[in-house]
């Protein structure tokens, strides 16, 4: 390798770096394992729609509904959300993926996901999916 190109290889490696820093940091307590991640619910739609979350740390979702109805938050890969499209379990609260949000309350759940990955996070009361209540989850 001649000089320039290692240069080059040294630059897109610091960059790289940096890039992942930030986006850590923008969802973090520094100092702290455990991460925070607060997710807004108004009309019916998750805000943010689009995360990223690092591999193997505990992240701690902070779900405050603005609405005056119950929403859920399910994460999962297809298989889930198709699982859950036809469910008949009416509240969730068993595992730390699976939540329900009552009127205007605020629930918190902390999940240390093992895979990286993209998932989706879907409220699947009747009409939400369809509405647009859906998101995009990064591990990585
Ligand atoms: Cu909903």
């Amino acid at each position: 390798m001649n000089d320039a190109r290692r240069r080059l290889t040294v630059v897109a490696g610091v960059l790289a770096a940096l890039t992942l820093f930030v986006a850590v940091a923008a969802a973090s307590e520094l100092g702290s394992g455990q991460i925070t991640v607060d997710i807004r619910i108004h009309h019916s739609r998750y805000e943010p729609s689009v995360l990223t979350v690092p591999l193997g740390r505990p992240i701690r979702f902070v779900f405050h509904n603005e609405d005056p109805i119950e929403h859920e938050w399910i994460v999962g890969d297809a298989q889930v959300h198709e699982a859950h499209r036809t469910g008949t379990e009416q509240r969730h609260g068993e595992r730390p993926t699976e939540v329900s949000i009552p009127a205007l309350g605020t629930v918190t759940t902390i999940v240390t996901f093992p895979a990286s990955g993209p998932l989706l996070y879907i409220c699947h009361l009747p009409g939400h999916e369809a509405y647009g209540m859906a998101g995009t989850l990064t591990i990585r």
